[in-house]
């Protein structure tokens, strides 16, 4: 079984990503699967097309993207993403779509594929604040993880896709100390909890 698992660039002034951290951290085997990976771009056009080319060479089962969420206190795995760009801050190009469908006539949103619930479940067990968001935003993560779905959807339906949004770490809130911060060992215990059960929940089906 083969992985994609994908972290972003930092972006926003900040001067790392806890996604880029724990993706160069992973494991590359987790069970039964070869975890492969990428760093995306901070835009919206690159990012979804650094994630499609990734997938075009790899060819994987499940794509997992990881993205940086400041602001929340735990590990949320990603419910929906919808068909609207509405950047409250420009990508790193610039770029500041605050209305636009993601894809022309795409429908209004895609589920993840990704056993969410058993994935937050592994998580907690594995001691790391976790939970379901029932909102990936309507940036940069947001785009990537609609545009992955509408792509597996048309081009490797049976490919499973979703999204994971990691908070600020310690670093990160040196200078906003009323932020919530996650260190990068108990984010890459929990990231790889979820990544396990979600091997075994696809080599058994
Ligand atoms: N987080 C942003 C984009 C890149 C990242 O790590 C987001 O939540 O949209």
């Amino acid at each position: 079984m083969h992985i994609l698992v994908t972290g972003f660039e930092p972006f926003g002034g900040e001067s790392t990503n806890p996604s880029m951290e724990l993706v160069r951290a992973l494991d590359a085997q987790i069970g039964a699967a070869h975890i492969h990976t990428a760093i995306l771009p901070v835009t919206a056009s690159g990012g979804l097309q650094a994630a499609l080319r990734a997938i075009e060479k790899i060819g994987p089962d499940a794509v997992v993207c990881v993205g940086q969420v400041g602001g929340r206190c735990a590990v949320t795995v990603e419910r929906l993403a919808v068909n609207v760009d509405a950047f409250s801050i420009p990508d790193n190009e610039g770029q500041q779509p605050r209305n636009l469908p993601i894809v022309a006539g795409g429908p209004d949103a895609y589920l993840s594929t990704l056993p969410i619930h058993e994935m937050v479940e592994a998580m907690r067990g594995a001691g790391v604040p976790a939970a379901i968001s029932n909102s990936a935003g309507t940036y940069v993560c947001n785009h990537v993880m609609y545009g992955v779905a509408h792509y597996l959807a048309q081009h490797r339906p049976t490919a499973r896709s979703g999204f994971i949004h990691i908070p600020y770490l310690p670093q990160q809130v040196l200078d906003k100390p009323d932020k919530p911060s996650m260190g990068l060992e108990l984010a890459l215990r929990g990231l790889t909890a979820g990544l396990r059960v979600m091997v075994c929940a696809l080599h058994s089906e």
